[in-house]
């Protein structure tokens, strides 16, 4: 067996050709970094690693906390922090070793280290990816009391929720050095630096009021929330991306992320503490992120939904595969141009049909093995932000949704039937897994458009009471329906 990528073997290791490995490893941590998944090791720590290349920094080294397994831990650990980020465009694969991971945390086992992290004055960062789900939002939107982790963080158990931790860091901040803090989502929702900010409020207000008030008065008055737009696909690694990345390395990598040469990150630049210069790295610093943020939502994600629930059921297995299918395609060109265009209010300097058409290039990369079913998992928290909003805006307009409600018929049928059209199984994988199915086949078939739409998590009363939307719902649901049974 070829031995394992480690801090003494990176010298060893030629750059030049397919491989890239960093020039130095930073000194210090200055992040904290709580979702220490693909994506961010495939996005923000790159980031990060090129801007202090680019400003020959050591202070921002990342503190990656992993949340609910320990598997990251036993994968970066034994590898002093180190991993390979297989960049795969449709004919090559090349490696970069990044370094910027300095330390690993595991949440579950360690929640004094990681609340003592984020409250060290060298922490000027704590940044997030805990995924839509990972913020326990209820349906108004406010942090969901009734949800037990988070009733059991409020009761002062270690923090099992990403807002426990942040709070509890920052309460611990304000007792150490009472030092300011940026804290940043990186997440797919809408406003997510508001979003974010709006549940530690929640939660400070939702603790005994002697606690909760002064320590909500200082985050109010020491902290950031700034907004971000994250952009990179990063699909799971495959057997077949570890053992490339060994060839590429000559070493053995448990740590392997796979991603496509695209990335984009736009952040709000309203910090409370210095930063990382980002911008040095391609960043965009911006006054205002929502014109980004509702133009990747709604026509890279919704799309991407589309695809995901359309193509599942057609029985293809990826994203690329998908938008290979002529229908589907268009489709996803139609779900674009017609309903989520006229929604959008197109940041400066960005050209929308460029923009569509790169969407487009990028989902049809075939070296991306991007699963349909990934893409899928968790549409309860997924369809509010990236095609609800879409059709809210087009209803309100006059106009009639008919593609965002393809998604949403497509994502109604991926519940109900729980098989594809040769009659391979869906797996639903979902927070709401449980009241999704009940909803789905607690009637006759007719009933599921209504069913569905009366689930307040996913949809808000007054959209669920839109005949049009309940027509085009209950069109689309029968042709859905009529081909995959007709073909199974
Ligand atoms: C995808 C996103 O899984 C999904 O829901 O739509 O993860 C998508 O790949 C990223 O947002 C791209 O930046």
């Amino acid at each position: 067996m070829r031995p394992r990528l480690g801090a003494d073997r990176l010298a060893g290791l030629r750059a030049g050709g397919r491989v890239q490995v960093p020039e130095q490893l930073p000194e210090q941590v200055g992040i904290v970094h709580l979702g220490l998944g693909a994506f961010h090791r495939a996005h923000q720590a790159i980031f990060t690693e090129d801007a202090m290349a680019a400003t020959s920094s050591g202070r921002w080294g990342v503190c990656g906390v992993t949340q609910r397994s320990r598997s990251v831990l036993d994968q970066l650990q034994p590898q002093d922090g180190l991993y390979t980020v297989l960049v795969r465009d449709d004919s090559t694969a090349r490696a970069r070793v990044v370094g910027s991971v300095r330390e690993v945390l595991y949440a579950a086992e360690q929640p004094d280290a990681v609340r003592d992290r984020i409250a060290d004055p060298s922490t000027g960062v704590l940044s997030l990816t805990v995924t839509e789900k990972g913020y326990r939002r209820g349906p108004d939107g406010h942090l969901d009391l009734r949800d037990w982790s988070v009733q059991s963080d409020l009761a002062g158990g270690p923090p099992a929720t990403a807002v426990g931790q942040v709070v509890r860091g920052l309460q611990h901040r304000r007792a150490t050095t009472s030092a300011p803090l940026s804290v940043l989502s990186c997440d797919n929702l809408s406003g997510n630096g508001a979003t974010l900010r709006g549940l530690v409020r929640d939660f400070c207000a939702a603790l005994p009021s002697a606690e909760g008030e002064p320590l909500w008065a200082w985050i109010e008055q020491s902290a950031r929330f700034p907004s971000t737009v994250v952009d990179r696909i990063v699909p799971a690694t495959t057997d077949r991306d570890r053992a490339e990345a060994t060839a590429l390395l000559g070493l053995r990598d448990e740590g392997v992320v796979v991603a496509e040469p695209f990335r984009q990150w736009v952040i709000e630049d309203d910090f409370a503490h210095d930063r990382p210069a980002w911008e040095k790295a391609g960043a965009i610093l911006a006054s205002e992120v929502a014109p980004y943020e509702m133009v990747k939502l709604r026509m890279l994600n919704a799309t991407h939904s589309l695809l995901a629930y359309t193509g599942a059921l057609a029985g293809y297995a990826t994203i690329a595969s998908a938008v290979r299918d002529p229908a589907l395609a268009h489709a996803a060109e139609r779900l674009m141009v017609e309903d989520a265009a006229p929604t959008l209010c197109t940041p400066p300097g960005l050209d929308l049909d460029e923009y569509r058409a790169s969407v487009l290039r990028r989902f049809a990369n075939p070296a991306l093995q991007h699963r349909t079913v990934q893409v899928a998992m968790d549409g309860s928290q997924k369809l509010p932000a990236r095609l609800l909003g879409i059709v809210r805006d087009r209803l309100n307009g006059g106009a009639e949704p008919r593609w965002a409600a393809l998604a949403v018929a497509a994502w109604m049928i991926f519940v109900e039937q729980g098989v594809d059209v040769s009659g391979r199984p869906l797996p639903l994988e979902d927070p709401f897994a449980d009241l999704l199915r009940a909803a789905a086949s607690s009637g006759p078939p007719t009933g599921l458009v209504q069913r569905m739409l009366s689930i307040g998590e996913v949809f808000d009363p007054e959209l669920a009471a839109s005949d049009v939307f309940v027509e085009l719902l209950e069109d689309h649901v029968a042709r859905l329906r009529s081909s995959v049974l007709r073909r199974a």
